[in-house]
């Protein structure tokens, strides 16, 4: 297979994981980096030997003869990024949030259905092997049909450390990290008829909501819970694991923290070790969301190279999208929200 090259936008936090995983894939490969900051192009230039290094991203655009970007900056630059990718005939992958609103993550699958080029939103939670494990036993039929589901995320972790602009934002964690698990619900139970949800600010210290909890009618009959919060102290600290029940029509799953996952099925009770591999350059507790990256993005070298759409397309992020902004209107009017009336 001929290696793409690829070119990477935005090189702070998270990015150092994605250059990681880049390195790790066998046909593509980073050849152009940008940043606004001239002092992070260079850490990850250095760190990564990346010579083609450029400030500015309409710059990259011109110079360089590219398969596919990877942007990797902070959600407010998102939109004219993927447009410029778009205009430039680019594919491309979007970290989530894909977008600052629903409208403008419309816009932007719109700009590439135009250009005809692939675009796949970052959203790697999915990707986390413990989910997949998860998939995986639903596909074997073991507990039946699913009727209900709650996925959970409850943590005290500081993520604010790492990502300083988490604290700052009006919208936390329904629009950071609730949507990873809003997008693990769809994934295991499918697409959502209607949401209702409660949000809370614990931590005075921060702009945004730090808990939320939202139950979700599914389309094809099954009842969701999702509840996130970052303001839970438990006696070990699960962060970043996300925990799973689903029950079915012949038996209940269990996905519990330590990722041990229990099954109850139609040949009795199995309980399997389903950790995350720790990767050469991963540590912990980030090794799972750091596995998880390297499988999103082999992902997308795999679809560019078969010409299939990828799993989290644009278009199918917009149906998590949704349920985010539900997230958000409903708390406020504390009344449930339809989901196809946002998608319309
Ligand atoms: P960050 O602020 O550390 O890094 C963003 C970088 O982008 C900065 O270096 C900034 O200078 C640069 N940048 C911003 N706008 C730019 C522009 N127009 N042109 C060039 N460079 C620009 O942020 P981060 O914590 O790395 O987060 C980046 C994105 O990754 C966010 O959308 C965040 O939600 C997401 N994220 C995803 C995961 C995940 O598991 N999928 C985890 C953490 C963060
Ligand atoms: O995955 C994320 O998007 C991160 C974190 C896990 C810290 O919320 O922002």
């Amino acid at each position: 297979m001929a290696t793409l090259s690829g070119a990477l936008i935005g090189c702070g936090f998270f990015a150092v994981n994605q250059m990681h995983a880049w390195r790790d894939i066998e046909g593509a490969a980073i050849v152009a980096i940008c940043d606004r900051d001239p002092e992070r192009l260079r850490i990850v230039g250095d760190q990564f030997g990346v010579a083609r290094r450029y400030t500015d991203a309409a710059a990259l655009f011109a110079a360089e003869t590219l398969d596919f970007v990877d942007i990797a900056t902070t959600v407010a630059s998102h939109r004219p990024l993927v447009e410029m990718a778009a205009a430039n005939r680019v594919p491309v992958i979007c970290q989530k949030p894909f977008a600052p609103t629903l409208a403008d993550a419309k816009a932007m699958v719109a700009a590439c259905a135009e250009a005809g080029v692939p675009l796949m939103v970052h959203e790697n939670f999915r990707w986390q092997s413990p989910v997949q494990a998860v998939r995986a036993m639903l596909d074997s039929r073991e507990i039946g049909t699913p009727f209900f589901g709650r996925i959970s995320f409850r943590s005290a972790y500081d993520v604010f450390s790492g990502q300083p602009y988490l604290a700052t934002g009006k919208r936390f964690i329904v629009e950071d990290l609730g949507i990873h698990i809003l997008d693990i619900a769809r994934f295991l139970l499918g697409d959502v008829k209607s949401l209702t949800a409660r949000t809370a600010r614990i931590n005075p210290a921060i702009a945004g909501e730090d808990v939320a909890t939202m139950l979700m009618d599914h389309k094809n009959g099954a009842i969701s819970v999702v509840d996130c919060s970052y303001a839970t102290r438990l006696a070990v600290e699960p962060f970043p694991e996300t925990l799973i029940e689903i029950d079915g029509s012949d038996g209940t799953l269990r996905l519990a923290q330590g990722y041990q996952l229990t099954v109850t099925g139609k040949s009795g009770t199995t309980v399997t070790d389903v950790s995350p591999p720790l990767l050469p350059w991963a540590s912990r507790p980030w090794h799972n969301i750091q596995e998880s990256v390297l499988a999103i993005q082999r992902h997308w070298v795999d679809c560019i190279a078969s010409g299939k759409g990828p799993a989290t397309s644009g278009a199918d992020n917009l149906k998590t999208f949704a349920l985010v902004e539900a997230a958000y209107t409903g708390a406020a009017s504390r009344q449930p929200v339809r989901i196809d009336d946002l998608l319309e």
